[in-house]
């Protein structure tokens, strides 16, 4: 962790008056244009253009952030900390292949370009994504973290099985100094099969005890290292579902009280979740289970905490949020999608358990829905293709984790298209690098705020973070808000906004410059 900083620096210059440059800030003025529309009668749609000023405020200066993970000693927190270990020490190694290098692959802000505009004759022009604006490099990021497995990062990555035993074995002693800090572990929340690894728990079973520790973990992680910001993952094991109860955790006060009394329906994470939110610490879900309760999302808009959720969206569901996005979007019917996987590490082992493969079966399965209903030629009102999430543990996989997927869509003149998908790929190593795509855009989005026209003062945006929707399976937006799974559409979200906040208007793709010189 005791590393110099490499931070990014800004390397574009947007000449617009749109766009001030401070030595502190970049501020824009933006124009968002919308359109309202009304049906009057069975055939009549009103369409009523809007314009909405806007101005957006971003620090320039990358603080010092310290990203702590919730399952630390876990198969995607061992993976990602070696990572980062091999990439900041450019630490390369031996397969039978030949000789590696250490990367960012899979991470959107590390290893992904998104388009400036053109050059004089007319060829597009891409810039790193993490270019747009300043962020966080992952190699400056203070790693640690809770677990309530005991090993160090080294054990802890030998037991996951994933990376290569030469780059283990250079890294393991890096390692070996990151310990797993006591965590809490409550058993009716993850599967009975995990017993067996929790010997790093903090003492006693009171919940506010177990709240006012992880605050007091936070803090003093903060201060050992000197950090501007943290930003806590979990990538624990998946929970059962939470009851919501009224009175318990439907609000912001009640679920603070249920913790008071100890109640037995507040989870882990959630316990995770509120101690975050009251050290004013983003906290971002990478599992599917409920964390975020309405008493834990009411208690975050309260404090003007950001939280994010739920479940990375690594392999089989971004699959899904483009080719069912492509079929709907072509005039194609699909009427069963049907997803099996294996797979043989701890998570699909956890997964084995009725309740949280419940939990990972309602996130997986509702990753079509606003693409359905995008579609009212092809879907009546509330019909929906068959949808079948089937999962399997086969310890002999490891961490290789199968995908089948079988897409059977109706088309042209009553005639059936059938495509099979096979995928294999280690799933930490898809995992990983969105943990990082989520704590950057999250630190980032801590030094954006908006002023709306006739707003005084500029204020931070809401709490949930959609902005994030890329990277997770079953996107939480704010109460009330529609959820976009589309994965172009998620992608253009956060293109466009980053975009706004350097002046830039949103990426259109008319071509118009070759099309009407
Ligand atoms: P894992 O089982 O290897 O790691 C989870 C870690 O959490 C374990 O080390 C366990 O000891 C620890 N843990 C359990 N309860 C805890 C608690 N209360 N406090 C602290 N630590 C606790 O699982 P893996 O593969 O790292 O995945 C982590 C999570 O991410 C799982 O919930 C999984 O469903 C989710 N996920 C994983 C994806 C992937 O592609 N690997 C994709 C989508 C979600
Ligand atoms: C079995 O489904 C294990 C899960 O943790 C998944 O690997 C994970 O949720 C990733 O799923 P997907 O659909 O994003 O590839």
């Amino acid at each position: 962790n005791d590393i110099p900083r490499q931070v990014e620096l800004l390397t574009i210059d947007v000449a617009t008056p749109n766009v001030k440059y401070t030595d502190t800030h970049i501020i824009s003025d933006y124009v968002y244009h919308n359109a309202i529309v009304s049906k009057n009668s069975e055939d009549t749609f009103e369409v009523l253009p809007t314009e909405t000023k806007y101005q957006f405020k971003t620090e320039l200066k990358v603080p010092k952030v310290g990203l702590m993970m919730v399952g630390w000693g876990g198969n995607n927190g061992s993976t990602l900390t070696a990572s980062i270990v091999a990439n900041r020490n450019n630490i390369s190694w031996r397969t039978k292949e030949g000789i590696k290098s250490p990367n960012y692959f899979g991470s959107v802000v590390q290893a992904s370009t998104l388009k400036l505009g053109v050059d004089a004759k007319g060829n597009d022009v891409y810039i790193p994504f993490n270019q747009i604006l300043p962020m966080v490099h992952p190699n400056d990021l203070v790693l640690g973290g809770w677990d309530i497995s005991s090993f160090n990062l080294a054990q802890a990555m030998e037991r996951a099985q994933v990376l290569d035993y030469d780059l283990q074995r250079q890294v393991s002693p890096m390692l070996q100094e990151f310990t797993p800090l006591p965590s809490i572990y409550y058993p009716d929340f993850i599967a009975a099969n995990q017993c067996d690894r929790a010997d790093n728990l903090i003492p006693g079973d009171n919940k506010k005890d177990h709240l006012e520790h992880i605050r007091n973990d936070i803090r003093q992680f903060k201060a050992a290292n000197q950090l501007d910001k943290v930003i806590v993952v979990w990538t624990a094991n998946t929970e059962r579902y939470s009851e919501i109860i009224p009175g318990v955790n439907d609000t912001a006060d009640n679920i603070l009280k249920a913790v008071e009394q100890n109640h037995p329906e507040i989870a882990p994470s959630t316990i995770f979740a509120l101690a975050c939110i009251l050290e004013k610490t983003p906290f971002i879900n990478g599992s599917p289970q409920n964390t975020f309760v309405p008493g834990c999302i009411e208690l975050a808009e309260r404090e003007h905490v950001y939280i994010g959720g739920d479940d990375f969206k690594s392999g089989q569901t971004k699959v899904k949020s483009v080719l069912v996005d492509f079929l709907v979007n072509a005039g194609i019917k699909p009427i069963s999608i049907t997803s099996y996987n294996h797979l043989g590490n701890n998570d699909g082992k956890n997964l084995s358990a009725p309740q949280q493969f419940r939990s990972k079966e309602i996130s997986k399965s509702s990753v079509v829905d606003d693409m359905v209903a995008a579609n009212q030629i092809l879907y009546k009102p509330g019909e929906h293709p068959d949808h079948v999430i089937v999962i399997k543990y086969v310890p002999a996989v490891g961490d290789s984790k199968r995908a089948l997927d079988e897409y059977v869509s109706e088309i042209f003149m009553g005639g059936k298209n059938t495509i099979s998908l096979y995928n294999t790929c280690e799933d930490s190593l898809l995992a990983s690098p969105l943990i990082l795509d989520l704590a950057i855009i999250t630190e980032l989005m801590t030094r954006i705020e908006y002023r709306a026209d006739g707003m005084a003062e500029f204020v931070p945006f809401d709490s949930v973070l959609s902005i994030l929707s890329f990277m997770l399976k079953a996107p939480l937006v704010p109460p009330g808000t529609p959820v976009v799974n589309a994965l172009s559409k998620q992608r253009m979200a956060m293109e466009n906004f980053f975009r706004a906040c350097v002046g830039l208007a949103p990426q259109n793709e008319m071509l118009l410059e070759h099309k009407a010189p």
